[in-house]
């Protein structure tokens, strides 16, 4: 059984890679299965991967680290009813310091199970960071951007379609300056030829010491948490004029639209249109409707998980206000089933293992 980690800033790419890498490993006969994580508890991700029939479990309420034993059951249990040859574990976007605290302590306490760890990041943003740029995130938020590619035995520098060619040349130039060690890839994860490249790297086995455990600083990392605002509210949508899509995308475009009028830096923010049908913006901008407003139904439901640089009571009043406007302007009515609004905890690891077969000890933080 393998298993393939994979970690990297929020939005980066890491869940639409697996479901591409998941879909050509079915497609090929093995068994495959995913584990989602995330600080919230009503997922995006996990619905985008059901819809594609893809099998997973969840680790919710915080990150994998603070989660092990969540996490070491889920694998459990993927591993009883679906005797899949790979698994995908893709920790939340805010996470670092999974070598230490993810990949040695599965190790340790699964020699059996060959493991690799991949550190997604957004092309675009990432050429920003190794030109001394700056971008929208504020320094704390860097430092645990910087800390999941110090990581990692493999980097994924993904998105090269939305860099042109020499901004790619250029990326390609720092990138093997600043990281030497790691086993470069220069990734479009929409491509099917760009995702076989990956599994064949995480194919090979990966020697342990091509990961580095960090030296960390878990007040900063903390503090950078704690910059990013979350909000999960899964709303029911009913429209007076049978138009309940085209209303949720104008919803979708004025939350989006706010929280950019705001100036607030945008980790990820995602939605899920009747369970099926993924958008996503992300600090770059994009959109990657299906377009499919033209659709009639009376009903809508949608699911947003935003993940941005502020306070989580603004971001929350925000999309409420949003909500607000779209009843006045549409005349539908949007009925809140659930909602939640934090900021991540303190980062406190169930375990943290410097070498998964020398020392062992509780906690990280
Ligand atoms: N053009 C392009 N878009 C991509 C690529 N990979 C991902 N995207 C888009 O980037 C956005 C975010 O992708 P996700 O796969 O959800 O990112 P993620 O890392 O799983 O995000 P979190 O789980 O929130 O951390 C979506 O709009 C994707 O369609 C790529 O290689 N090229
Ligand atoms: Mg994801």
């Amino acid at each position: 059984m393998k298993l393939h980690l994979v970690s990297g800033f929020l939005g980066s790419g890491k869940t639409t890679a697996i479901s591409l890498a998941c879909n050509q490993l079915m497609q090929n006969g093995l068994g495959v299965g995913v584990i989602t994580n995330d600080q919230g508890i009503n997922l995006v991700d996990s619905g985008f991967f059901r819809s594609l029939s893809i099998p997973i479990r969840q680790v919710i309420n915080g990150c994998f680290c603070c989660n092990f034993n969540q996490l070491d059951q889920s694998l459990q249990s993927l591993i009883d009813s679906e005797r899949p040859g790979i698994i995908f574990a893709e920790s939340v976007g805010s996470c670092t310091d999974i070598v230490a605290t993810v990949l040695n302590p599965l190790s340790h306490f699964h020699p059996d199970i060959q493991i690799t760890v991949s550190a997604f990041a957004d092309s675009r943003l990432l050429l920003t960071l190794l030109q001394g740029n700056f971008t929208p995130f504020d320094e704390e938020v860097n430092y645990i951007y910087n800390k999941q590619l110090e990581e990692a035995g493999i980097m994924v520098m993904n998105k090269i379609d939305l860099l042109e060619a020499k901004d790619l040349k250029e990326l390609k130039r720092l990138a093997g300056e600043r990281f030497r060690d790691k086993i470069l890839l220069y990734q479009n994860s929409l491509n099917k030829g760009s995702i076989a490249r990956w599994l064949e790297e995480l194919d090979n086995p990966q020697p342990a010491s091509s990961n580095s455990p960090l030296e960390i600083n878990y007040d900063l990392y903390a503090s950078g948490e704690a910059k990013l605002a979350w909000v999960d509210q899964e709303i029911l949508m009913e429209s007076a004029t049978n138009n309940a899509i085209e209303e949720a995308f104008v919803l979708i475009s004025k939350i989006h639209s706010g929280i950019k009028e705001n100036n607030f830096a945008i980790g990820h923010l995602k939605f899920l249109l009747n369970g099926n049908t993924k958008l996503s913006y992300t600090t770059a901008g994009e959109a990657d409707a299906r377009i499919m407003e033209s659709e009639k139904a009376f009903f809508a439901t949608l699911l947003i998980n935003a993940r941005v640089q502020t306070e989580p009571g603004t971001l929350a009043r925000l999309i409420e206000d949003s909500i607000k406007e779209i009843e006045t302007s549409t005349g539908c009515k949007i009925i809140t089933r659930e909602i939640s609004a934090f900021q991540p905890g303190f980062p406190s690891a169930t375990y943290r293992m410097a070498d998964p077969f020398i020392n062992s000890q509780p906690g990280g933080g």
